[in-house]
């Protein structure tokens, strides 16, 4: 793919390094190091937490709160000491040392075991005309992993990663550029990983060794590097602290954990309610149902088609008895149309809400209502305003926004006489002033602003996302919000979800979901999903069949389909293939108390729910690359089939003991398997000591009480806390329950403990049936207590 926007101009320029420390001064817990030819500090935030910033000007930019929710300050002090030495300055905390050099001020970290981690190469920092960048070393057997949106396999080692959001249509392995843009990564060794948070919203890059074997690089292209080192030495440590910096995810309602259908479109009324009969007809699980573009009157957003919608309001009523849920589609382009009657374009106008160029003329792309305007979502009068144009939706009914086009995609339809392709401005300023208080600049017509489009461009998906989550949150009362977006930048997770745009159905993408969703995981966003079946091109029966098995897995399981391919349905395939989506979505459902105890934990911790298999073996060399084997939590472990006609495929699995799902066999890991995988079966292993939450199929999430709720558990030692509540309410931070079960097993005797329901929700009246898998079962009334089972 082409890429010239964003990028820095080629230069044979020497970097300039940071020189010598000449002298140290420290306050509080933020340490200054005075060097020859600029200024460093480090700020220690927690045991494993450091912050180094270095301004060229020795000046730093004021606070940027769009990714990190906790300035240095916010942080709790954390006890810390500091010794100076004639050749080294060492800053120690609980968890790890740094240690940084006078000489050219090279900075080094060090666990408790002494060793390195995360330590400056020979350059240490530079600058070159307007660049910043920072180098460090790899040490032998790193991985790394993360880097928001990407494709190809799970280690990014001897690759370049942009931070740029594209709209990386037609993408493939090869793409750099993604939607998203999250400048995060873990490097991970045995006994040791780290994760590196690149606090710069201008474009940047990391170079994972590609340049310089053994050394990576971050650069950013704007003035200052501010970065931030986590010490793990676990994935999951690093993802709590990480979160716990950019924000976690608020608790979704628990249908937007079932089934979603989409296309590129469901073009009328007649179409809508067609699909929603033929899933409750079939017996097909759905909660969702999305609406693309085509629902709006000539693509303008907040309007409907009053041809092919002539009443939304009653659709979405009638949907919604029959237990569907409407999400509506959103772009951020808003069609120019001064003599139109548009409201929404004419406030825009009226309140100088869309960006203009930096010579203070509106700036215009083509999107799909042609010619079209951008709202300043960095401004947070703009942000308001658009938060309240949702009502108009939300007052019918509306459930959940999709949240398209943001990256934002400017000539996605390049219409008219500008048939070329066009750029976002990047002098374009954007986020200035109070609401409606832009000041004229001193050389005339100006707007005065605190950033331009260079800083922002990154952000454009975030905040558009947090201003729809900001408008659901208002207008949908006490209605927990779903929001789906395409770009985003680090800390998406705070305000939606997100899918991984278009991909192709091909058995490639097929493959290719899993590391990229994995990695998604890994750099805080947890609620993911791919288009089921592929977006781009036809799906094959049997490749439409695959895709349902693994898209079980995803946290956000949504079919979806461009215009002008063929359908894809579950039905459409006939009868083999529609069964296999019947049973696979029938599983996502009786597994839902399973996957939403993860997303709480998501919630709570930050901690994926997809997951890769070094994010809880991450001693074991073997996990590093295995990326066609997944986690869904702790327990349950999938290994599908991602190539026609194969049947058969290894498996590997870690060490301690697993059991087939299916047949109840066991193994004793480290051992590699070859599985038998029949189209109907996706091979799928749990750990011992799993237990695992499980309800009986509804056709949508509340279809009725949950009468009875089976508690799967496997011979093993092992406890589990889960999580109730009831599942759309935004009061949950109340009215919910805990429940700790664990399991212990010793020679042929299993004992499981349920310790009494605690806290403030009480499920409705249900039988509890406790099946030990392979020796049998028991069954009580729920009644909150504690109680003992004997297997
Ligand atoms: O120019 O809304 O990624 O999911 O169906 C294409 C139409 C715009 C791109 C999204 C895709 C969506 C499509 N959109």
């Amino acid at each position: 793919m082409p890429q010239y926007f964003g990028k820095l101009p080629t230069t044979n320029q020497p970097w300039t390094t940071i020189g010598n420390v000449k002298s140290v001064t420290w306050d509080n817990n933020i340490i200054n190091f005075d060097c020859d030819n600029s200024r460093l500090t480090i700020s220690v935030l927690a045991p494993n937490l450091i912050r180094v910033r270095f301004a060229l000007t020795g000046q730093f930019m004021p606070r940027r709160s769009w990714a990190v929710t906790l300035d240095d300050a916010e942080w709790v002090t954390t006890p810390f000491t500091v010794q100076e030495t004639e050749a080294t300055v060492e800053i120690e905390t609980a968890q790890i040392r740094v240690c940084v050099q006078r000489e050219k001020c090279r900075i080094a970290c060090f666990d408790k075991n002494n060793r390195p981690f995360a330590q400056d190469a020979e350059m240490g920092i530079g600058w070159r005309m307007g660049a910043t960048a920072g180098w460090k070393e790899i040490v032998a057997d790193e991985h790394f992993y993360g880097f928001g949106e990407r494709t190809g396999f799970l280690d990014k080692l001897s690759e370049v990663k942009t931070n740029w959001t594209t709209d990386a249509l037609d993408y493939d392995a090869l793409t750099d550029e993604m939607y998203q843009a999250i400048p995060f990564f873990m490097a991970l060794r045995p006994e040791l990983g780290y994760g590196i948070f690149f606090n710069t919203t201008f474009w940047s890059q990391f170079d994972i060794g590609a340049e310089q074997p053994g050394i990576w690089k971050m650069e950013t292209r704007g003035g200052e590097l501010d970065y931030y080192i986590i010490y793990g030495p676990e994935p999951a440590q690093i993802l709590e602290t990480y979160t716990q910096l950019t924000g976690r995810m608020p608790l979704p309602p628990k249908w937007a954990l079932g089934y979603h259908q989409c296309r590129w479109s469901y073009q009328s009324e007649t179409v809508v309610r067609e699909l929603a009969q033929q899933f409750r007809q079939r017996r097909i699980p759905c909660d969702v149902i999305h609406l693309d573009i085509d629902y709006m009157q000539g693509y303008r957003v907040f309007t409907w088609s009053k041809q092919r919608f002539s009443n939304s309001a009653k659709l979405i009523s009638d949907l919604a008895k029959d237990g569907f849920k409407t999400v509506t589609i959103i772009d951020p382009g808003v069609k120019y149309e001064p003599e139109g009657n548009y409201d929404v374009f004419d406030q825009g106008i009226e309140n100088d809400y869309f960006v203009r160029k930096a010579d203070g003329t509106l700036f215009h792309g083509y999107v799909w209502p042609e010619k079209a305007v951008f709202p300043d979502f960095l401004r947070p009068d703009v942000c308001n305003w658009w938060a309240d144009l949702h009502k108009s939706l939300t007052d019918i009914g509306v459930a959940g926004i999709w949240n398209d086009m943001n990256e934002p995609a400017i000539n996605d339809r390049p219409f008219g006489d500008e048939g070329e392709k066009i750029w976002f401005p990047l002098d374009a300023p954007q986020g200035g002033g109070e609401a409606g208080s832009r000041e004229q600049g001193a050389e005339g017509n100006v707007p005065v602003s605190s950033s331009t489009h260079t800083e922002v461009h990154n952000l454009y998906g975030l905040m558009m996302a947090k201003a729809c989550y900001e408008g659901l949150e208002r207008h949908r009362g006490s209605e927990r919000s779903f929001v789906l977006t395409r770009s985003g930048y680090a800390g998406v997770q705070r305000w939606s979800s997100v899918w991984m745009g278009d991909n192709q159905s091909l058995w490639e993408h097929l493959e290719m979901s899993l590391p990229m969703l994995c990695n998604m995981g890994l750099s805080g966003v947890a609620f993911v999903g791919c288009d089921i079946g592929g977006f781009a091109g036809n799906a094959t029966g049997e490749l439409f069949a695959r895709w349902m098995q693994v898209g079980m897995l995803y946290p956000l399981m949504r079919g979806h389909s461009a215009m002008s391919t063929a359908r894809h349905e579950p039905w459409v395939f006939g009868d083999r293939v529609e069964n296999i989506c019947r049973e696979y979505i029938n599983l996502r459902y009786q597994l839902l108390p399973y996957i939403y105890n993860l997303f709480w934990e998501a919630v709570t911790t930050g901690a994926p729910i997809l997951r890769p298999l070094l994010y809880h073996f991450p001693n074991d060399p073997k996990t590093y690359s295995l990326y066609d084997q997944v986690l869904l939590g702790a327990s349950l472990m999938a290994a599908p089939i991602y190539r026609p006609g194969v049947e058969h495929r290894a498996v590997y699995l870690p060490a301690g003991t697993w059991y087939d799902w299916w047949s109840g066999e066991s193994y004793e890991g480290p051992i590699h398997i070859l599985a038998h995988a029949p189209l109907e079966r996706m091979p799928l292993y749990v750990r011992s000591g799993a237990i695992v939450p499980m309800q009986p199929v509804r056709q949508y999430v509340d279809q009725a009480p949950l009468d009875e709720m089976k508690l799967r558990i496997w011979p093993g030692n092992k406890e589990y806390q889960l999580f109730e509540d009831d599942g759309h309410t935004n009061d949950q931070d109340k009215h919910f329950s805990l429940t700790n079960i664990s399991v212990f097993t010793e020679a042929n005797q299993t004992i499981v403990e349920i310790g009494a329901r605690v806290g403030e929700w009480t499920p409705s009246p249900r039988e509890v049936i406790v099946e030990l898998v392979g020796v049998g079962e028991q069954r009580f009334q729920d009644d909150g207590k504690q109680r003992s089972l004997q297997f």
